[in-house]
């Protein structure tokens, strides 16, 4: 009998454990590759790509940077043959998958940039991602800033040279 209350003890323990789990731990989602253009002279928008793994199924659902006065999930759809982005409130986040925005048809966007982006630098970013129905965690992570000239693919050019779309 003492054991089974032993047992009890420790599944309750591990339950509390699974409930911490649940509500969203940083260390269950994993972000890294995040990289931008450093900015031409006058630019004041930035694309920024990046990969994020969550043990979980999650929701990307909001990005800020301290380098810009807002930022925004993007989408990209061709219309008629030209790029176009569009904000979207929610990148999906599959269990246990790697997902690269850029590769999704996604980035994150920051307007009013406050300094250039400069090659060698990094850029906050604060993504704000939803783990089952808890509310947002948020997450820091630190963008690299590349040569203007570093090349992504076709589409991420479109990207750059469509912006004055928005
Ligand atoms: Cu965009």
């Amino acid at each position: 009998m003492s054991n089974i209350i032993r047992f009890g003890c420790i599944a309750a323990a591990l339950l509390a454990c699974f409930a911490g789990y649940a509500a969203g731990n940083a260390g269950d989602i994993e972000i890294g590759g995040a990289w931008t253009r450093a900015s031409a002279p006058g630019q004041e928008t930035a694309g920024v790509d990046l990969n994020i793994t969550s043990k979980q199924a999650a929701a990307l659902v909001g990005v800020s940077s301290p380098v810009a006065k807002t930022a925004e999930l993007h989408t990209m759809t061709s219309e008629n043959g030209v790029m176009k982005m569009h904000e979207v409130n929610t990148i999906e986040l599959p269990a246990g998958k790697s997902v690269n925005l850029r590769e999704s048809g996604y980035h994150l966007m920051l307007f009013g940039l406050k300094a250039p982006l400069k090659e060698g630098g990094t850029v906050p970013l604060t993504l704000s991602i939803r783990v089952g129905k808890q509310g947002p965690v948020k997450i820091n992570t630190k963008a690299e800033v590349r040569a203007l000239t570093a090349t992504g693919d076709a589409t991420h050019e479109a990207d750059h040279q469509h912006m004055h779309m928005h």
